[in-house]
């Protein structure tokens, strides 16, 4: 099964919408395996965002990323990456298709409720980021078998 990570970002609490998109996730069958509530500081944003450091929005999409507390959650499920990627939608909230997170819940390119690991690699990289291993937790199943076909990975 993959993993990966998704933030509801400060935006998605301050509007109180972290039970709908939590939710959501919940209602495609992908499962919780960690969870946890944390205050971003920019030294964290800065390895987050690295890829983004040059660009004139940083200051601004730190400072919302910093506003409020995010929540931290793993989902897991046979290609959840991909998966989880598709229900967020396009970056910029504008063009994110009706049904995704961000075309239901947001209007801006910065201000868009979630973020969500862009690939099986980077996945891995940010759930070590937020994550140790104590944070995850086993438990059973058992709507697999109604979820998946047996030969499904
Ligand atoms: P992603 O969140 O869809 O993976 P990235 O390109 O990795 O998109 O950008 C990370 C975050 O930076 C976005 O979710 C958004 O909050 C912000 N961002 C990206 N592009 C822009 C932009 O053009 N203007 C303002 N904020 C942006
Ligand atoms: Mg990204």
């Amino acid at each position: 099964m993959e993993r990966t990570l998704v933030i509801l970002k400060p935006g998605a609490l301050q509007r109180g919408l972290v039970g709908e998109v939590i939710s959501r996730f919940e209602k495609r069958g992908l499962k919780l395996v960690a969870m946890k509530m944390k205050q971003l500081d920019q030294s964290i944003l800065d390895v987050h965002y690295a890829h983004l450091k040059g660009k004139p929005f940083f200051p601004w999409l730190c400072s919302g990323m910093t506003a409020a507390p995010v929540i931290l959650c793993c989902w897991e499920g046979f290609e959840a990456v991909k998966v989880v990627r598709a229900m967020a939608g396009s970056t910029n909230a504008r063009n994110a298709a009706p049904g995704t997170i961000r075309g239901d819940y947001a209007l801006s390119a910065q201000e868009n409720i979630v973020h969500t690991s862009d690939s099986v690699e980077n996945a891995q990289a940010e759930l070590d980021r937020f994550f140790s291993p104590e944070d995850y937790c086993d438990y059973p199943s058992p709507l697999n078998q109604f979820l998946y076909a047996p030969d499904e990975k």
